[in-house]
């Protein structure tokens, strides 16, 4: 037995001798590559020894090796070496755009001139730099190895002994052995972010760079092959569509701001009932409050985001059309020729701007701002000072700080502009702003001491701990920012020509539990109600939908002494509303708008990406085949809900159609043709 076991460990110390003295090749470039994979992550996201991208990378790069052996040995240098080249290059050029754009870079992105417009700037930037080049060793070392090998004849060596097949086999074996204990580490966050694509840094720190790449490249083939399939069909849905779709109609808001400046603020996660709370005594919002009491204040409006949450409300707001049904506009369709606000400001004269506090590839948003019309992109790094972060970037104080001198050199240098400043500060998970933020969520009350007989005060801090907490105190951190923002704008005298508008990108996604327990709270014992308590609220599926809405405020400087400029408008409205809207008071309208002038028409529907729409009668979920009636005196008919499915389904399809077929410039080349 002694003897066997000996002669087990003797031949796989022999078999794995000659398997490391018959395949050096293979093994330089499979250790090259994972190297270079630590060190690009090394240079970038930092976490270079985390073992989860290494398995990564190496079940990746032995399913690349793996076809090595199929080649006779005399000829796998080619192989190992092209693979060498196409992998170090991959991180040098990956390093270089991290260097400039804080993420990696992507096909779909490299696929469009503009782009490499944004490429060949950062290298005219001059912001290459030696570490970016650190990586093309590998070459260099597979190139040298190869040289030496040669001398001793080893490949005619290997030649005689190595059976291609069966090692081909064997290292694809393990690659899939490495895949799997790679998949079973992965969280439902970490896939839904890969099919996703749009979190690069996130997904290259997961997955290390070769499976994000592999991935980027699929993702990118997938979408451009989508539009090869079914065109005449949607083309004839699309044309059927607007055929039928009333053009716009004048009002007594038509005009009412022709030739005004406007300011888009998107602010991020203020959900609409954050306006009308306060903890003792002093207001989340009070800035909010001030501007929906002085402006027009839509307090029903609605988001309408999918996956693509921040950057899906930027797409519906400048366009009218509905977030992409799978991936996203800003990464997958962000090239097609959509018909923006911007395009039809600048038509008009306008200077169109955008400012962000944080990378300025993030959501695409570089390529996609381009795309969409905005002569300029002012972000992060490129044009800010980061002197103070909270969270994801630069903190919405210092935001707005910086941004004001350069709206007021945009106004010194064009009659007429229109800007949108998106802020980033108040973003899940908002617990970063208990640092920073001393507003105070506690419940303070008086109460009479058993023991001493007098009045003392007493606090109760039930919100300490939960994410709903650190929420409202970083609303209350953005409200302030927006009050400095207006006080330096009106400083400069840019608000006197100006419309400015506030609107929340969509809610803060947080859970039906958070909203439990604040409700719940008991102010007499400063405890948490029981269950069983009759009192007990529980926030059901509907009234949780329902609270997602969001605050979209349109206020002038003049607006409150305006009658048709100060009201509250308590109908239903979408993000997909506003260019209609707004389009009317400014003289504008977009024939491919999905959505409505709020103030001609006299009944809307909000559509939400999934299907379920919203009247002022009715919130209707199709998954569910469910409703809930809004007024209770209604009643409501089955015809009622099945023309609503038609209009969501409709207005989703169309949308859908334009985003994937880029319908409105093929129809707009027919056009000239003819
Ligand atoms: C990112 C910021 C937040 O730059 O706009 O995006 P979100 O996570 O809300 O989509
Ligand atoms: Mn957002």
């Amino acid at each position: 037995m002694k003897e066997k076991t000996k002669d087990f460990f003797i031949n796989i110390k022999g078999n794995s001798k000659t398997y490391l003295k018959t395949n050096i090749l293979f093994m330089t470039f499979v250790l090259s590559s994972v190297i270079n994979g630590c060190l690009l992550r090394f240079f970038t996201v930092k976490n270079y020894f985390d073992i989860k991208p290494i398995i990564a990378d190496l079940a990746v790069v032995l399913v690349i090796g793996a076809f090595g052996y199929f080649i006779k040995p005399k000829h796998q240098f080619k192989y190992f070496c092209t693979w060498s080249i196409i992998f170090s290059v991959l991180c040098v050029i990956n390093s270089m755009y991290y260097t400039n754009y804080l993420s990696f870079v992507s096909f779909s992105l490299l696929e469009t001139s503009l782009q490499i417009a944004d490429v060949s700037d950062a290298v005219v930037d001059n912001v290459m730099e030696i570490k970016d080049f650190v990586f093309l060793w590998q070459i260099l070392a597979i190139f040298i190895v190869n040289a030496r090998l040669k001398k001793r004849d080893y490949f005619t060596k290997v030649s005689k002994i190595e059976i291609g097949k069966k090692r081909a086999l064997g290292t694809l074996v393990a690659a899939f052995i490495f895949f799997g204990i790679f998949i079973s580490t992965l969280t439902s966050v970490d896939i839904s972010r890969l099919t996703k694509q749009w979190n690069r840094e996130y997904i290259v720190m997961k997955f290390g760079v070769y499976t994000y790449q592999f991935n980027d490249l699929f993702a990118t083939v997938k979408s451009a092959l989508n539009p090869l399939f079914g065109y005449d069909d949607n083309n004839k849905l699309f044309r059927e569509y607007y055929e039928n779709v009333e053009t716009h109609k004048d009002n007594e808001y038509t005009n009412i701001f022709k030739g005004k400046n406007v300011i888009f603020i998107h602010a991020e996660s203020i959900q609409q009932y954050v306006l009308d709370l306060s903890f003792n005594g002093v207001d989340v919002t009070p800035n909010l409050k001030k501007l929906a009491s002085e402006g027009l204040y839509f307090s029903n409006f609605y988001a309408q985001e999918s996956v693509g949450t921040s950057s899906d409300t930027e797409f519906t707001l400048n366009t009218s059309l509905m977030p992409a049904s799978s991936g996203t506009v800003f990464v997958s369709y962000f090239d097609r020729d959509y018909l923006t606000m911007e395009k039809i400001l600048k038509e008009q004269g306008y200077y169109t701007f955008s400012m962000h506090g944080n990378n300025c590839t993030f959501w695409n948003r570089q390529a996609a701002h381009k795309s969409f019309g905005y002569d300029n992109f002012y972000c992060y790094t490129k044009d800010y000072t980061i002197d103070e972060t909270i969270g994801l970037g630069l903190a919405d104080k210092s935001f707005f700080k910086q941004s004001v001198p350069i709206i007021k050199n945009i106004n010194k240098e064009h009659s007429s502009w229109m800007g949108t400043l998106i802020m980033l500060t108040n973003h899940t998970p908002f617990t970063w702003i208990d640092d920073v933020s001393n507003y105070d969520v506690t419940y303070k009350t008086k109460k009479v001491n058993e023991e001493t007989g007098e009045e003392e005060e007493v606090v109760y801090d039930y919100m300490e701990g939960t994410k709903l907490g650190s929420y409202f105190k970083s609303v209350h951190y953005a409200d302030e920012a927006l009050g400095e923002l207006i006080e330096n704008l009106d400083k400069e005298g840019l608000l006197d020509n100006t419309v400015f508008i506030l609107y929340g990108d969509h809610d803060a996604k947080l859970k039906k539990s958070e909203f439990n327990h604040f409700y719940n709270f008991d102010p007499e014992t400063g405890e948490q109600l029981d269950k069983d308590d009759p009192n007990y609220h529980t926030v059901d599926y509907f009234e949780y939908e329902l609270n997602r809405k969001v605050p979209l405020i349109i206020w002038t400087k003049d607006s409150k002494d305006n009658e048709l400029l100060n009201k509250e408008i308590t109908k239903v409205m979408g993000m997909y509303d506003v260019l209609p809207t707004l389009g009317n008071m400014m003289g504008f309208s977009s024939r491919y708008a999905l959505g409505n002038d709020i103030f001609s028409i006299d009944e809307n529907t909000v559509v939400f990406p999934d299907g379920n729409w919203l009247t002022d009668k009715m919130y209707y979920s199709q998954s569910k085949g469910e409703g809930k009636i809004l007024n209770l005196e209604d009643t409501i008919s089955e015809d009622y809900i099945t023309e609503h499915n038609k209009i969501a389904d409709d207005k989703i399809a169309v949308s859908n159609a334009i985003i994937v077929y880029d319908l409105i410039k093929k129809n707009k080349e027919e056009v000239t043709k003819k």
